[in-house]
Parts: structure tokens; C-alpha cells; sequence
């Protein structure tokens, strides 16, 4: 057995820019403000985890300022000294705090890769992955057309096979139809945010042709009716990403008919645990899944690319390089696309660790809880 006994658990609040604003209709990201996470087991060993929450609470209700105050205030105190045999035992620990699920999933992933350090395996091994190297895919979130056929471009020329493209109620369905036609051996999905409503949803049937693979959240969050209504006029699947933070909400899509695919994102639905539920559910009832990004270092990416390597995981998810957002990735190794696809490092856990010097360079907090 795993026996982890929690002994010492790190935060550290960052702020990094991004090479390149990130633009959608709800916000445009210029700086990626963070927390990371580090816990110690009574043997030394050492786990990690990211906060994937924002700065303000434009994705979801959760931010950096709550998520570490919960973890601080609620979190920490009830893991601290505790003794587990797996992870999926946090669950009962942190039953008595309801939601607040970025700030709990970083915990859950740190335990993880402890756990899978202790069985010495790889995390996606320990998880069920069947592959070694998953398919990489960019998103493109640019502010003018101009832009965002350079960007798609470029995307292509470096290899990528999926590119994502933020979409609202401006975007050129058009010009859109147009780029996509130059790239037949390309994936393109759609990400809207929830940017379309029962009023504009004439609009979103305009993009039903543009040979987009997915739609990804058309309408928020509130709206899955109306999402489901839609879904039912057009060829083009949906694919929920807000909409989903348990496997309730999953059930709710496949009953209304709302979307037809899982975006998958830890932090939104509790951590890796919680995201293995939910797989093993979806692959009953065959409903595919694929992995989301939230503009990550490379701890959170990495238990995405592990999440990845299952057999529910059907279409390339928003893995680029780490070279894409960051001047310099706050974890180790990088991550390197070759050819499309990125390789799983080949050592046990989660297979990245917090590079300390460059964390340095970027903190504005840090605090640090001993049993
Ligand atoms: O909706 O998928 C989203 C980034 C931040 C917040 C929400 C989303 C995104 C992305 C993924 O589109 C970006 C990435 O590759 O990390
Ligand atoms: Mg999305």
C-alpha cells in the first residue's frame, strides 16, 4: 500500500506574461497569475499540483484570491498529517468543503504523483493509459482576421494536426470556411465560451458548414437547453466544457441531448480522481471525451497529457509546446511537439517537477504549512 502521509505542503502565487495576449470575447489575457503547488509525504516524497484558477472570475467562479484562501483556511488544515492509501481518499477528507474544485484538484494531482512515485510508474500508466505520446493541438486566440489566418498558418507549418479557434458573435464564418478549405489535413474545433445566446443562436448556424470537427460550448453555461434545441438543428456535435463539473452534469447532457462530447479539465471538475469517474462513466455510454487547456505550465499540462493517454480520449486536445505561452515553462522538462505529437517522459509520476529557479524569478507569495 501507498501509505502517504502528508507532511509539508508549499504554495507558490506567481505572476508570468504571456508571450502573446490571449484574446476571447469574455476576456483578453495578457498575464497568467497562478498558484503551485508542492506536497511532501513523511518519506520525502515530493508531489505537485496547479491551481488552473484566473486572476478574475471570467471562466468560472473561482479565482486565484479564493483558491488560496480555501486552500489555506480549509484545505491544508484537513490534509495536513493525514495518512492515505490512494488519492481517491481525499474525497472524504474534503467532503465537508463544497465545490471550489480548481482549488481542490491541485491537491488531488499532487497526491497523484506521489502515489504514482511510490508504485514507480509512470501516472499514465497507474491511471490506464494505453499510449506513450499523444497527439498535440493548439488554439489560436487572436484579435484581428489578419491575425488569426497568420496564426493558423503557423500553426500548421509547426506541425500541429488540431487547431482550435475562438469564435463569438464577431467572428467570419466566411473567411473561416475559407481558411479551414486550405488545410484538408487539418483538425479545426470551435471554442465559443458561451458566447452565443437564445437571441443570437441564429448566428452559431451560420458556422455549421465551415467544416469545424466540434463546436465547443456554443452557449453558457445556464443555456443547455437551449444548447440542446440547437444541437438538434445542426450537423456540427457540441462539445461542453463550463457546462461540465461532475458527472451529474455529463448525465444531464447525454438526457438533454445539450452536447455530444466531453471537453475535459481537472481543475473544473475536482482533479484527476474526479476525471477518472467521469471517463470510466463516458466510455460506458460511449461518449467521447477529449482534454481542454487553461493557458498551463507544465505540472497542469502534464496531468493533462497523462489524463490523455486513456482509451475515452478521442480527439487531440489543447497540448502545445511550452514555447507557445511562456519565454520560459515554470516546470521540467519542456514540452516539445515533434511532428504533432508529444512523447510522455518515461519516469515515474506525474514526470515534471516546479523548476525552483524560475519560480524565483516570478513569485509574489509563498507560504508553507507543516504538520
Ligand atoms: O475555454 O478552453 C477554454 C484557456 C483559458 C480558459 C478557457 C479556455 C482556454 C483555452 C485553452 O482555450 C488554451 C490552452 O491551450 O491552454
Ligand atoms: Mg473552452
Amino acid at each position: 500500500m501507498a501509505n502517504i502521509q502528508v507532511q509539508r505542503v508549499t504554495l507558490h502565487h506567481v505572476r508570468v506574461p504571456l508571450k502573446k495576449p490571449f484574446i476571447t470575447h469574455l476576456q483578453h489575457v495578457r498575464e497568467r497569475e497562478s498558484i503551485l503547488v508542492e506536497v511532501i509525504d513523511a518519506n520525502g516524497t515530493v508531489g505537485v499540483g496547479e491551481c488552473v484558477a484566473f486572476t478574475s472570475p471570467w471562466y468560472t467562479e473561482e479565482t486565484v484570491g479564493t483558491a488560496w484562501q480555501v486552500l489555506k483556511k480549509w484545505i491544508i488544515p484537513a490534509i495536513l498529517n493525514r495518512t492515505l492509501q490512494h488519492p481517491d481518499e481525499l474525497d472524504a477528507a474534503l467532503s465537508i468543503i463544497k465545490r471550489n474544485h480548481m482549488a481542490k484538484s491541485c491537491i488531488n494531482q499532487a497526491i497523484w504523483d506521489i502515489f504514482a512515485k511510490k508504485m514507480n510508474l509512470p501516472l499514465w500508466q497507474v491511471i490506464g493509459g494505453v499510449s506513450a505520446s499523444i497527439e498535440a493541438g493548439i488554439v489560436v486566440a487572436s484579435s484581428t482576421e489578419k491575425e488569426l489566418v497568420e496564426d493558423i498558418e503557423m500553426a500548421v507549418a509547426q506541425g500541429y494536426k488540431r487547431i482550435k479557434i475562438k469564435i463569438s458573435l464577431s467572428s467570419n464564418p466566411i473567411l473561416l470556411k475559407k481558411v479551414i478549405a486550405k488545410y484538408p489535413n487539418t483538425l479545426f474545433f470551435a471554442d465559443a465560451n458561451g458566447g452565443f445566446t437564445d437571441s443570437t443562436k441564429q448566428l452559431l448556424k451560420d458556422f455549421d458548414d465551415c467544416g469545424f470537427t466540434l463546436i465547443e460550448q456554443p452557449f453558457s453555461e445556464h443555456n443547455n437547453k437551449v444548447s440542446a434545441l440547437v444541437q438538434k438543428t445542426m450537423q456540427t456535435p457540441f462539445a461542453l466544457d463550463e457546462s461540465i463539473s461532475s458527472y451529474q452534469d455529463v448525465e444531464e447532457m447525454i438526457d438533454q441531448q445539450s452536447g455530444k462530447i466531453v471537453v475535459m479539465k481537472q481543475g473544473r471538475v475536482g482533479g484527476l480522481s474526479n476525471a477518472l469517474r467521469i471517463h470510466e462513466q463516458c466510455t460506458k455510454v460511449d461518449v467521447p471525451i477529449w482534454v481542454g487547456g487553461m493557458i498551463e505550465f507544465g505540472v497542469s499540462k502534464a496531468f493533462n497529457m497523462a489524463f490523455a493517454t486513456l482509451p475515452g480520449v478521442k480527439f487531440p486536445g489543447d497540448f502545445s509546446s511550452s514555447t507557445h505561452f511562456w519565454e520560459q515553462d515554470l516546470a521540467i522538462p519542456n514540452i516539445d511537439v515533434h511532428q504533432g505529437e508529444i512523447l510522455l517522459p518515461n519516469i515515474a509520476g506525474v514526470g515534471v517537477s516546479w523548476n525552483h529557479e524560475v519560480i524565483r524569478q516570478f513569485e509574489v507569495n509563498r507560504i508553507q504549512f507543516d504538520a
